[in-house]
């Protein structure tokens, strides 16, 4: 059984928002369509309390894009956004959030960050999303939404290590690109065996 997993589409990471994807709008009409065409539609929502530690603003002296070391690794220092219950927060008024069976909100911890939509930054702190992909019997995940190389990218590596079949839809989805970012997301997504397909192609698939 197949389910759309729809990342993090919010006005923050859309042009205007505080930490804007390049080009993030385009990706809308595709991700609306899929989510009418998917029979199980799950969403993630980035959800910061105010003074979050991925924010640059939570630490004198650093900018945005410094990247500082943490227990867990390496740490890129965000601009503010997504923090709970501001509009940049919000998930996209264009989508059909209507169709959504589960939101999961991710990154609610102020010391850990959490970009995937399965465990939080220190690897190890679960969301819950597989036990509830595996009791719905969902084994196949189509994942589109933002950013490509952070919270896609590592909800499409997690979601293959915890044993589902994972398609990118690569139309559906665009990336932040710092310092590297999109080359070593999608030579992750590769070497664990996540495929990247087109918005066409999810669609076939999900009409079937
Ligand atoms: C994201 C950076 C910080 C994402 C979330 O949704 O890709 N990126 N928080
Ligand atoms: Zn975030």
């Amino acid at each position: 059984m197949r389910a759309l997993l729809v990342v993090d589409v919010q006005y923050d990471f859309l042009p205007g928002g505080s930490l804007a994807v390049p080009e993030a709008d385009e990706i809308i009409p595709a991700v609306n369509d899929l989510i009418h065409h998917f029979d199980h539609v799950v969403f993630t929502q980035d959800w910061h309390p105010a003074g979050h530690d991925s924010f640059a603003s939570s630490h004198e002296g650093h900018d945005p894009f410094d990247v500082i070391e943490v227990d867990y690794g390496d740490q890129i220092l965000w601009p503010d956004h997504c923090v709970q219950g501001t509009r940049g927060a919000e998930l996209h008024d264009d989508l059909d959030v209507d169709r959504a069976e589960l939101i999961i909100r991710k990154g609610f911890r102020r010391d850990i960050d959490s970009y995937s939509a399965f465990f939080e930054n220190d690897g190890t702190t679960p969301t819950g999303l597989t036990g509830y992909l595996r009791e719905r019997g969902i084994d196949t995940l189509y994942v589109v939404g933002l950013a490509l190389d952070f919270c896609v990218h590592w909800s499409a590596v997690d979601g293959s290590e915890q044993g589902f079949d994972v398609m990118v839809v690569e139309d559906g989805s665009r990336p932040i690109d710092t310092e590297g970012s999109l080359d070593e997301a999608m030579g992750n997504m590769e070497s664990s065996g996540v495929k990247l397909v087109t918005a066409e192609e999810a669609r076939a698939v999900a009409a079937v």
